[in-house]
């Protein structure tokens, strides 16, 4: 459980080997997050998930427009936002780059695939769940994540939380089938070495929360009445380190044909554009297994009447009927399903 404690404010001090997380107060510029976060929602208004006559800036979402990363409905004005050039450039901020590279001591590069997460309220069943990142973003364990909202984020407004310390772990452990973002879950309480030490805190438009790719973390629940939570997550890694052939993909695009070309095509310059392919970053295949366990996982799950399972499956067979997975699912929760 959430005891109230609070991300420490690093300053210029460095924590990460000891608290496995950085936290900084207003690292990124408040204006220019501003000025993307209004952009952000402009598309997200002109995608109809906005209340009609209120400001986009405020971020008011209509309830009937919920929906999350595996509907097909999400991926569309997602991907509408992720053609935005001012949402990948803030990824090559100095800020960020500079610290990160005081941090790790050598040239760091943003990874290609940038994520942005719209998330509804009152939706929680979708909250992202307990995870560590490598299990989906793979590389190096050493790659570094960070995290910031697009706006002010406080605790009800759902921002995430860390496991102090839980990088010591040193390894990638089990995760299982959950709902919300990736789709993958850890205990914590079945690895008893880790302290009971969720910290978070009441964000601010600017802050960024940096920690590398086995600490524990989570999001909390948007409970807010009616606003969107808006947060940019980005991974860095060393210029000379492996990434994972996914992460040279734009985001979701394994459920919505994205290419880079399309992504670019409304750009007014080049500067960021395939900015990694001169550095031959070595290239790893994508892990399946952690995926293909979960998948497993909820068709058990499904079987045994888990309505949690079951909406899983039915929203992959509504996003992909024909694939394996597809037809696997139908073959438990049905064809004719309802979104
Ligand atoms: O923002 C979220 O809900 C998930 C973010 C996350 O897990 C991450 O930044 O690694
Ligand atoms: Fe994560």
């Amino acid at each position: 459980m959430m005891r109230g404690t609070t991300l420490k404010n690093c300053g210029g001090d460095w924590r990460l080997a000891d608290d496995g997380y950085l936290f900084f107060r207003r690292l990124l510029d408040p204006l220019r997050l501003l000025n993307l976060r209004r952009e952000m929602l402009t598309v997200m208004h002109a995608g109809g998930w906005l209340v009609e006559g209120t400001d986009p800036v405020d971020g008011i979402a209509k309830a009937a427009a919920r929906s999350t990363e595996g509907d097909p409905e999400y991926t569309d004005v997602y991907h509408q936002v992720y053609r935005l050039q001012s949402f990948h450039e803030i990824a090559h901020c100095r800020e960020v780059l500079d610290l990160l590279e005081r941090i790790r001591g050598v040239p760091m590069i943003p990874q290609p695939q940038k994520i942005a997460r719209l998330w509804f309220p009152k939706f929680t069943e979708h909250t992202t769940p307990i995870h560590q990142d490598f299990v989906h973003f793979q590389g190096t364990w050493d790659n570094l994540t960070c995290w910031s909202p697009v706006g002010d984020c406080p605790r009800e407004l759902g921002g995430l939380a860390v496991l102090r310390g839980s990088h010591q772990v040193n390894r990638v452990l089990d995760h299982h089938f959950s709902l919300g973002a990736g789709s993958l879950h850890v205990d914590p309480a079945a690895h008893g070495e880790l302290a009971d030490e969720w910290q978070t805190t009441d964000y601010e438009v600017g802050d960024t929360l940096i920690f590398p790719a086995l600490t524990i973390h989570k999001a909390l629940p948007n409970v807010t009445e009616d606003r969107l939570r808006i947060s940019l997550d980005n991974r860095y890694q060393r210029v000379g380190d492996p990434i994972a052939e996914h992460m040279l993909n734009p985001h979701l695009s394994s459920m919505s044909k994205l290419s880079w070309a399309d992504v670019y095509a409304d750009w007014s310059s080049d500067e960021f554009q395939y900015y990694w392919k001169p550095h031959n970053i070595p290239v790893l295949p994508k892990i399946t297994k952690y995926l293909e366990q979960a998948f497993e996982e909820a068709i058990q799950l499904a079987r045994s009447g888990d309505e949690r399972a079951k909406l899983h499956l039915r929203r992959i067979v509504l996003r992909d009927p024909d694939s394996t997975q597809g037809k696997m699912a139908a073959s438990v929760v049905g064809r004719q399903v309802q979104p």
